[in-house]
């Protein structure tokens, strides 16, 4: 059975241009034409793309401005952002760039020190699975459990009576 791989992605953007839209277009395929300011609402979707399975979790903010403090929320454990502005809106698009900037700077500040090749390479030394995972992320810690239950499974089924002990 594939992997299903979880995406988290924020959807950010000046008020008003079109973030909830844009979500709604994707996740129920129809334009809205009322406005309701957003609080935060957050979509899953299950998606295919080729043979990979995704669970995404499309989070929809309030809209920012330049002035707006990011919470740690929409900065740890988020895999993609969609800026949005309106080609309507000037100030939409300089809020974009201020966006991004914030983003930047915040990326600086969560300091990784072992890239996931690393952690690869190394399960891949002792010929172990690897999975790189985080406990704010349900369903790779799922993963993780899930295909050590699984791999158990396997090498027991491959070796009959003989128990090994499998490494993750
Ligand atoms: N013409 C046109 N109108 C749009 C488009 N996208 C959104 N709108 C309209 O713009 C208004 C605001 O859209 P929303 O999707 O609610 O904007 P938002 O960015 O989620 O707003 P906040 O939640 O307040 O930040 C609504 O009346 C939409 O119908 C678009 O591509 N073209
Ligand atoms: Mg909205």
């Amino acid at each position: 059975m594939p992997l299903v791989r979880y995406r988290k992605v924020v959807i950010l953007g000046y008020r008003s241009v079109g973030k909830t839209s844009l979500a709604h277009q994707f996740i129920d395929g129809e334009f809205l034409e009322c406005y309701d300011p957003t609080v935060e609402s957050t979509y899953n979707k299950m998606l295919m793309l080729g043979k990979d399975e995704f669970h995404l979790q499309l989070v929809d903010t309030a809209g920012q401005d330049e002035y707006t403090i990011l919470p740690h929320s929409f900065t740890i454990g988020i895999h993609g952002y969609v800026l949005v502005y309106s080609v309507t809106s000037l100030k939409s698009f300089q809020v974009v760039k201020s966006l991004h900037s914030k983003l930047y700077e915040s990326r600086g500040k969560t300091s990784r020190q072992v890239k996931t090749d690393e952690g690869r390479k190394l399960a891949d030394s002792w010929g172990a699975v690897f999975l790189e995972s985080s406990a704010k992320e349900n369903q790779m810690t799922q993963g993780v459990f899930t295909r050590i239950i699984e791999e158990i499974d396997r090498v027991d089924n491959s070796y009959g009576e003989q128990r090994g002990c499998i490494l993750m």
